[in-house]
């Protein structure tokens, strides 16, 4: 008998999530296909190539490691390159394929939650402009409509976009994403041809199914005041809230969206979301930063000591979570940590974070906000954008050149919290001892 234990709500959803082009392999159709073979874009010229080969059927190894270990759900997504090669080409077997690992994912007792659009855009919509494309929410429209058409017998829990935040910011000012463009007034247009996609998504799905459960993921970047005396900087810290957090939320409560100094008015926006979904990894300090146009006035960097993931990507800030929390409970709807992990090959600092992120969900969770499920990220390495392979956010690792599983201390760590559906203090002492004292004050 553990001497103190953190009890999730009943009915609490635990799973993993992955990504299509992360994890299926063998896509040579979509715009990161394009982006891995320009030269110079991906870390060390690494390539997707078979990923984790969930394509080739790959998946059933995986999906039945997280069954058996405790898991209730899954969150994976399909790729629209597949299922519409050309504009005026449906691919029926691809959807069957989706169809096969979806049933088989049911099969296993994983609810399936499925992503429309994660990151990745067919080469034909790439090639004719992408989402700076104005025809880009009609034509992915007809995508979800082809699709949904086709699984909504299977899942009733849809994510339309993933990270629009990310896919903008990356994209259209980091340069780090395709197109790989430092360019504000694409980056407004970009992102508001998003939310009308997703409203359309949002539409069509309720057509088909008027009890479905449709939402977004949302990056959450925790931002804090580098100095909390100091007007410039809470004033600048306010500002990265509004238009990296805020935006495209808000836009779904009020129609408005204010984005990159642009606003723009997009009614149909409005009431077209029934969760919110977080994705929360890290949080920045910010300080004002005077005539920094392009870093927008801001220079943000990782509190001092922090605890950094394997190649520093990540600070370690659990308190973020409780931020991000915060921040959805306002809107009033379900919540879903719809990710949340960390890159970390040796699993030295993951079964601490894990623990210490779920138990701040705990906390909120017992102050009956609604919060529902979590989904760790990710159930196997995969590939990682691009900083391809050099980040490993598994429960399991991956060996690349033999596809096989390797089991992290992690995996026994996740599969206690989702078999008990709680956090213990003897799980604690076993997994992560050092911050024993932390979680069971005496
Ligand atoms: O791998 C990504 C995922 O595709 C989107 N959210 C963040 C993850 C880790 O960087």
């Amino acid at each position: 008998m553990p001497d103190a234990i953190y009890h999730f709500p009943q009915g609490f959803l635990w799973g993993t999530a992955t990504a299509a082009h992360q994890v299926e392999g063998g896509n040579t159709n979509n715009n990161w296909y394009a982006w891995e073979n320009a030269p110079g874009r991906v870390f060390q010229g690494q390539k997707c190539g078979l990923a984790c080969d969930w394509w080739g059927g790959r998946w059933k190894e995986d999906l039945e490691n997280a069954a058996r270990d405790g898991q209730n759900t899954h969150r994976l997504s399909i790729e629209w390159s597949r299922i519409q090669p050309r504009p005026d080409q449906w691919d029926d077997g691809a959807l069957e394929h989706y169809r096969h690992i979806i049933r088989g994912a049911i099969k296993l007792g994983l609810k399936p939650m499925l992503t429309l659009h994660h990151f990745t855009d067919p080469l034909w919509l790439y090639e004719d402009g992408g989402w700076e494309n104005d025809a880009a929410p009609k034509y992915f429209a007809e995508y979800v409509r082809k699709a949904v058409g086709a699984l909504h017998d299977l899942v009733d829990f849809w994510v339309t976009i993933n990270e629009p935040d990310v896919y903008v910011t990356s994209g259209y000012v980091g340069g780090d994403f395709p197109p790989g463009k430092n360019d504000l007034g694409a980056a407004f247009k970009v992102m508001r041809n998003l939310l009308k996609g997703h409203a359309a998504a949002y539409k069509i799905i309720h057509e088909m199914q008027p009890d479905a459960q449709v939402g977004y993921a949302k990056n959450y970047r925790g931002f804090e005041a580098a100095r909390a005396w100091f007007p410039p900087d809470v004033w600048i810290t306010r500002f990265n809230n509004a238009s990296y957090n805020d935006a495209f939320s808000n836009a779904l409560v009020n129609g408005t969206l204010k984005f990159a100094l642009k606003k723009e008015f997009v009614p149909e926006a409005i009431g077209t979301q029934d969760f919110v979904g977080i994705n929360y990894y890290t949080l920045d300090k910010v300080a004002f930063k005077p005539f920094a146009v392009k870093d927008v006035f801001s220079r943000r960097f990782y509190p001092a000591d922090s605890e950094m993931s394997e190649t520093g990507f990540i600070a370690n800030i659990p308190r973020g979570m409780t931020a991000a929390l915060k921040w959805a409970h306002k809107f009033n709807l379900p919540i879903y940590i719809t990710e949340n992990g960390v890159e970390d090959s040796k699993d030295t600092l993951r079964p601490q974070y894990t623990i210490q992120h779920l138990h701040e969900v705990w906390r909120v969770a017992n102050f009956n906000w609604n919060v529902r499920g979590y989904y760790h990220w990710s159930q196997v390495d995969n590939f990682e954008w691009e900083r391809a392979w050099s980040q490993r956010f598994g429960l399991w690792g991956l060996e690349l050149e033999t596809q096989r599983r390797i089991r992290r201390p992690s995996v026994d760590m996740y599969a206690d919290i989702c078999r008990q559906n709680a956090i213990s203090s003897d799980m604690v002492r076993k997994h992560a001892p050092q911050i024993f004292n932390q979680l069971f004050p005496s």
